[in-house]
């Protein structure tokens, strides 16, 4: 019994030591492979350990869900989109032109997605505070509503978020106006949120 666990010993020294520096090869080289596929973009499919979704989509900016994926591309083009402001009866709206007339901000901020990739960006649009305000929710969470339907459509802001000065209604990234895949015409950007939480083609934000 006791010499049959010794299993090392059963081996020829020299095709054990062959063996193990041909299997280091195969594993450096996959190594390889595999890391540098997250860096060297022709190598992207061996990148076995990182998420297929960490490729860059327009504006330096991998991209969660596509525009028509989810179905919003003729809603996010319409002339006649609106951004609703609501708290009960109170309710502005707000044309994108409106919107980029309004105090425009800019803040850096990661999109971190659970499925494994966190990058950050540079984001410039309009302060969530100043919306709620508007409408004399300042102390309220908010509901934020994307023109999509089903999963990560709707988000709750609880009101810390709605307060902060980083949190903002993002019409531009990295310097241009949103691409549709990362929610044109606005989309919601706060801190220390998981990505899945920053939506994307907002339809309107509503007080709780
Ligand atoms: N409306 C909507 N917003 C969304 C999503 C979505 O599927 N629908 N995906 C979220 C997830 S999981 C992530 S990680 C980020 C990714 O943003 P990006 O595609 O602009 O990089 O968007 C978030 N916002
Ligand atoms: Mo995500």
């Amino acid at each position: 019994m006791a010499k049959q666990q010794d299993g090392a010993s059963r081996f020829n020294p020299k095709l054990n030591r062959r063996t193990l520096l041909g299997a280091l090869g195969i594993t450096g080289a996959l190594a390889f492979l595999t890391t540098a596929g997250q860096t060297i973009p022709q190598l992207a499919p061996f990148n076995l350990f990182g998420s297929h979704q960490q490729r860059v989509g327009p504006q330096h900016l991998p991209v969660n869900k596509t525009a028509k994926k989810a179905n919003v591309i003729a809603k996010a083009k319409d002339p006649k989109w609106r951004l609703s402001v609501r708290n009960g009866a109170k309710e502005r709206t707000f044309t994108l032109r409106q919107l980029q007339r309004l105090p425009q901000h800019t803040v850096t901020l990661p999109i971190s997605c659970v499925e494994g990739w966190s990058v950050n960006a540079v984001w410039a649009g309009v302060r969530f505070a100043d919306l709620a305000k508007l409408v004399g929710a300042s102390d309220r969470n908010f509901k934020v509503q994307s023109l999509q339907r089903g999963a990560y459509a709707t988000t709750t802001l609880e009101n810390n978020f709605v307060r902060d000065p980083l949190t903002l209604i993002a019409l531009r990234v990295n310097g241009q106006e949103l691409d549709l895949d990362h929610g044109y015409p606005a989309r919601l950007i706060a801190p220390a949120r998981p990505g899945v939480l920053q939506t994307k083609w907002l339809e309107y934000i509503e007080a709780q």
